[in-house]
């Protein structure tokens, strides 16, 4: 019935492939070799029988649903019905091949079916999330039933293998998976040792608009063969429905043909026509076989249509009123191959009705069971367990945080590592050289900078086994060229050295790796690299805070509200460079505002003073972790504080750029001494605590902006008039601290000063937070950049002038009187 293209020429009409545009001649023939040799595509009597039963399983679930819900939106399958025998078929062979994890990520199209079919997830399981009364069990949003997860070890009948399936939750937005299904993959692979992905692979499914419309698919193939995120090859399927009956699918398309994407990336394209099981079960090895031969990419794409709306709600003849007429005269797939079963005397008409009346059979009485499910666990809908990390229930172990100090000698061991170079003959940049000498001067006096901090953070995590990998754009070097983690021999070519992996003889590993220049397939796939085991630190760092928000949908969908979604924790760690430096528009502000914006802590509600485990408690509770750290101490305590949690949370933060040099932003060893921890807010211990209630003005801020309040001040001789005080952990906001600095100074008036300007940054966040510390007694006034369209200005002298403006305010003790808020 369909049309297939042909851009090679094959002995099946229903098989068509694209590969000439893969510059490799032995894939070239060899894909030749499988589609023209005469005869090649044969099968026996029991493998059509259980091609027949999987079809049979894939159609009679959809119109079981169909029956008992009729207006329930389900996303049916009805017309790519192949897809689960084509799905199963890819799992038999690579399970063959030795691969005993899949990870998969799909859309809405066939999924229920594929949990049920593939997966195998209980019937009841699902059939129970149709009843409307149906309670949660959970905390959270939950989800609806067809972007849930799941996670399942069975056998595979076929190899009588073990092999463990997971599908991946997903939020709407098409294709946002993709790249956290590959990190996933990665990190399975990574973790079991499995370097050339022969034991865990990945399968994605499309649909062909969203495969061919969305970006993320480009940026996930892009991937592919980059050594620190290639997956070892992916076998992606795509549900093309667009096609219908047009004889010409080039002509059709409403949208570019699903497999533009895939030519630009070398992956081999096999077009199958859907109404054929046989032709597509032979694809679906042949690609499994690609895989295992060549470790690449690999396209099936399922040449079909859709025989009902959209959704079952929808009605596709307002539309395509032509095209539906004819899709309602289109016999069924099943339908046809039972025919043509029957006529080659493969199974009789009597065994065929059987085996239909079978599993009908276990629909109905799944559907049974399922009406005494009452409440929903998401807590059976998870993708990623954790056994060892939380209890049976899925709780943590406790509500404390092991103390985040070191020991001097560890520090001083990491700090002699990172200004040296543990290879001999090894010859380094000068200016590098130079950088590392500075460093070893700095331990000389136990101090450090920024990038000596972050390798405390590191270096005291791999010694306790906690693998780290730190992934962005150009983070090896780092983009301020402060880091330099990975130190290049100036006379060899590609001789490299990463000393922090010569830290310790048992450390853990410790990975750094440059990315493509991507945010949203790179954050999604650090976002599942994160979710396959708590026992690791997994950092993304933007080049700059800004270009976050072309993660957006992974920042949004993903990160702040997995865990009400899914209950899944994740501890993924965004550093953003951030900080109002006239660099301009783009390279200044990280969007703090955005962040808090979705951070869920109550603004009305004084949670009194925070013991330790309460301390901990508030962090479980919130949606993730924001912090502005303005010394290199305290960005390592909260490093490590990450991985000592008893949970796992997202932390954002918003990292230096200029303090990474500034002298006055060093640390002694002395901060991160055994004792000494996380410190959510920095007191000002300078000369106003003299005489507290003399204090005119306490002015509270975050991050960079305190040295230049700290400098003016001195300048201005306004050092016991007026208290600085530094938030750190934005949020959840440190409500008891900030409470005990405002009681402390009875007589001061209360300042927010912020760099950015005032519809940005962290006002809009703090200032609800400050009138609830104060019982809405005292106003807190506010001391920074005007409002703005734009984050900064692109005019050095703009830049200048706004900064001195908004300091003249800060010191100008009378620049609130007589003042209405
Ligand atoms: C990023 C994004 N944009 C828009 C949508 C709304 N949407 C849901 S399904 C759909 C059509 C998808 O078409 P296709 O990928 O061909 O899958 P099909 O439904 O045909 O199986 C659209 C536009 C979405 N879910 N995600
Ligand atoms: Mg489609």
């Amino acid at each position: 019935m369909l049309f297939v293209c042909f851009f090679q020429t094959s002995y099946c009409s229903h098989i068509g492939v694209e590969f000439m545009f893969i510059n490799n001649v032995d894939q070239c023939q060899w894909i030749r070799q499988k589609i023209e040799t005469p005869g090649i595509m044969q099968f026996t009597n029991a493998e059509k029988r259980t091609l027949l039963a999987r079809l049979i399983r894939s159609t009679r679930f959809e119109d079981f649903l169909a029956r008992k819900w009729s207006s329930e939106k389900r996303f049916g399958l009805e017309g790519c019905e192949v897809l689960i025998p084509a799905l199963k078929t890819i799992i038999d062979k690579s399970s063959a091949a030795g691969i005993d994890s899949v990870i998969m990520g799909m859309p809405h199209r066939g999924r229920l079916n594929v949990l049920a079919n593939v997966i195998r997830k209980d019937l009841d399981q699902i059939f129970c999330q149709f009843d409307p009364k149906l309670e949660a069990a959970d905390e959270g949003s939950g989800d609806v039933k067809y972007h849930l997860g799941m996670y399942h070890e069975r056998i595979n009948r076929e190899t009588d293998k073990n092999i463990t399936l997971s599908l991946m939750a997903n939020p709407s937005h098409l294709e946002a998976v993709d790249p956290v299904v590959q990190g996933k993959a990665k990190a399975e692979q990574f973790y079991r040792g499995d370097t050339q992905g022969k034991k865990v692979m990945s399968i994605l499914m499309h649909g062909d608009a969203a495969f061919a419309g969305q970006g993320v698919v480009y940026e996930t193939f892009h991937l592919s063969e980059l050594p620190s995120y290639t997956t070892h090859g992916t076998i992606h399927v795509v549900v093309n429905n667009q096609i219908g009956f047009t004889t010409d699918p080039r002509v059709a398309r409403s949208s570019p043909y699903p497999t533009d994407v895939a030519r630009v990336v070398n992956a081999p394209i096999f077009h199958v026509n859907a109404d054929d099981p046989e032709a597509v079960m032979y694809v679906c090895r042949v690609a499994a076989e690609w895989r295992t031969t060549f470790n690449k990419d690999v396209v099936i794409d399922l040449v079909s249509y859709r025989r009902f709306g959209h959704n079952e709600m929808d009605e596709p003849m307002f539309t395509q009123p032509l095209m539906y007429k004819q899709i309602r005269r289109q016999e069924h797939v099943l339908k046809k191959y039972s025919d043509k079963l029957i006529a080659e005397g493969v199974v009789t008409l009597q065994e065929f009705e059987e085996e239909v009346a079978k599993y009908d059979k276990i629909c109905e009485e799944a559907y049974t069971s399922s009406k005494d499910e009452k409440i929903l666990h998401i807590q059976h809908w998870l993708d990623s367990p954790w056994p060892d990390f939380f209890t049976a229930e899925g709780e943590p172990r406790s509500m404390s945080c092991v103390p985040t100090g070191l020991d001097e000698e560890v520090l001083q061991h990491i700090g002699q590592t990172a200004s040296s170079v543990p290879l001999e003959d090894f010859k380094i940049h000068p200016g590098v050289s130079r950088i590392l000498r500075g460093r070893a001067e700095l331990v000389k006096n136990r101090q450090m900078d920024w990038a000596l901090g972050e390798y405390m953070a590191f270096g005291s995590l791999l010694k306790d086994g906690i693998h780290v990998r730190l992934s962005g754009q150009d983070v090896e070097r780092g983009t301020f060229s402060h880091r330099h983690h990975v130190l290049h021999d100036q006379e060899v070519d590609k001789r490299i050295c990463v000393p922090m992996n010569h830290l310790w003889a048992n450390q853990a590993p410790y990975t750094v790796c440059n990315s493509s220049l991507s945010e949203f397939g790179v954050l999604g796939f650090e976002l599942g690299f994160a979710m396959a085991s708590p026992n690791a630190l997994i950092l993304w760092e933007a080049q700059f805070g800004d270009f976050h928000n072309t993660a957006q949908c992974i920042i949004d969908q993903f990160i702040s509200s997995g865990q009400a979604k899914w209950v899944r924790n994740n501890g993924i760690v965004l550093l953003l460079p951030h900080g109002m430096e006239g660099m301009g528009p783009e390279h200044s502000s990280a969007r703090p505002e955005r962040f808090l914006q979705m951070s869920k802590d109550d603004p009305d509600h004084f949670p009194g003073t925070l013991k330790e485990g309460t301390r901990v408690q508030q962090l479980n509770d919130c949606n993730w972790i924001v912090v502005n750290c303005s010394t290199p101490a305290n960005y390592c305590h909260v490093i490590r504080r990450q991985i000592l949690l008893p949970f796992r949370k997202p932390l954002i933060i918003f990292t230096p750029k200029s303090l990474l040099r500034l002298p006055d932003a060093r640390s002694s060893f002395d901060d991160l001494s055994q004792g000494t921890k996380f410190k959510r807010l920095i007191p000002d211990e300078g000369p106003v605590n003299q005489n507290p209630a003399q204090v005119k003005r306490v002015i509270f801020c975050t991050g960079k902006v305190y040295y230049e309040l700290a400098k003016e001040r001195k300048q201005q001789k306004m050092e016991k008039d007026i208290a600085i005080i530094r938030l750190e952990q934005i949020s959840p906001f440190p409500f008891d601290l900030v409470r005990a600095e405002a009681d402390k100074y009875v007589n001061a008036e209360l300042v927010w000063c912020q760099e950015e300007h005032k519809n940005m940054g962290y006002y809009d966040y703090v200032r609800p937070r400050f009138l609830t510390v104060v019982a809405n007694m005292k106003p807190v006034w506010y001391v920074g950049r005007d409002p703005a369209a734009a984050p900064a200005t692109g005019n050095k002298s703009t830049h200048l002038n706004e900064l001195k403006r908004f300091m003249d305010t800060a010191f100008n003790l009378s620049a609130f009187e007589g003042k209405d808020l």
